[in-house]
């Protein structure tokens, strides 16, 4: 007796995704990177920092359209935030002192509750894009969403070996759960019109990292690529 296999790939640079072919909503996870208004939202962490809020907004409209594809595709979706305990047990002396010098201390009142503090409103998952009830969210103390979480555990529990990577900011928490991810083997595909950084010319050489070495950590595509493939 012979068994099909049927094979499916994203096309994507530097090579087209999953590297063998399996993509299937049962092995691959859609994961979106602290959209949360502290990164995003005007009184948030970000804007006390003074950066451009357009540019961590601008990957709001593509991740609600990838969103809903996977969605409807029945694929995996898991959220994760950046942020505290509220009594900062978990914040490492280093980390709150550089943001008190750049005016934004973590922990600190501003006007959207104490920043990047667990159950404060700039804490949180933007209304657009907020979990679907069962969409597990992940909440992490660091930049990688690895590092002090289950997210590993979630994942080999689901059997999930394919990651698209979406979410703020490109060059910082996504670029470090790519990393994680890619040590660990999962084979990542990082959407760069659903990505976002505080500075644009860190998005594009976060991009090109990727690609590097035949793609390094993995591979890069779009959301409209993403959305045609699956619906192909
Ligand atoms: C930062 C993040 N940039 N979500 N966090 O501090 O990228």
């Amino acid at each position: 007796m012979t068994t099909m296999t049927t094979e499916k790939t994203i096309p994507a640079d530097p090579y087209p995704w999953p590297y063998n072919g399996d993509l299937k909503p049962e092995n691959t996870a859609l994961i979106v990177i602290d959209m949360q208004t502290d990164f995003c939202g005007k009184g948030g962490y970000v804007d006390a920092m003074g950066y451009d809020l357009s540019l961590t907004q601008a990957p709001i409209e593509p991740i609600k359209a990838v969103l809903d594809a996977m969605r409807a595709g029945g694929f995996h979706i898991i959220h994760t935030r950046e942020g505290h305990r509220p009594d900062l047990s978990d914040l490492p002396a280093n980390k709150r002192w550089r943001s008190q010098q750049i005016g934004a201390g973590i922990g600190d009142p501003g006007p959207c509750g104490k920043i990047l503090v667990r159950g404060e409103k700039g804490w949180d998952i933007i209304p657009e894009l907020y979990p679907e009830p069962g969409e597990p969210i992940i909440d992490k103390p660091g930049k990688g969403s690895f590092c002090a979480t289950d997210l590993d555990m979630m994942l080999r529990q689901r059997g999930i070996a394919n990651i698209v990577l979406t979410g703020i900011t490109t060059d910082v928490c996504v670029h470090t759960t790519m990393r994680e991810a890619n040590d660990r083997g999962y084979e990542c595909l990082l959407l760069e019109d659903c990505c976002g950084a505080t500075d644009a010319g860190n998005h594009q050489a976060a991009i090109k990292m990727v690609k590097m070495q035949g793609g390094v950590f993995g591979t890069v595509s779009t959301s409209r690529v993403l959305i045609e493939g699956l619906n192909s």
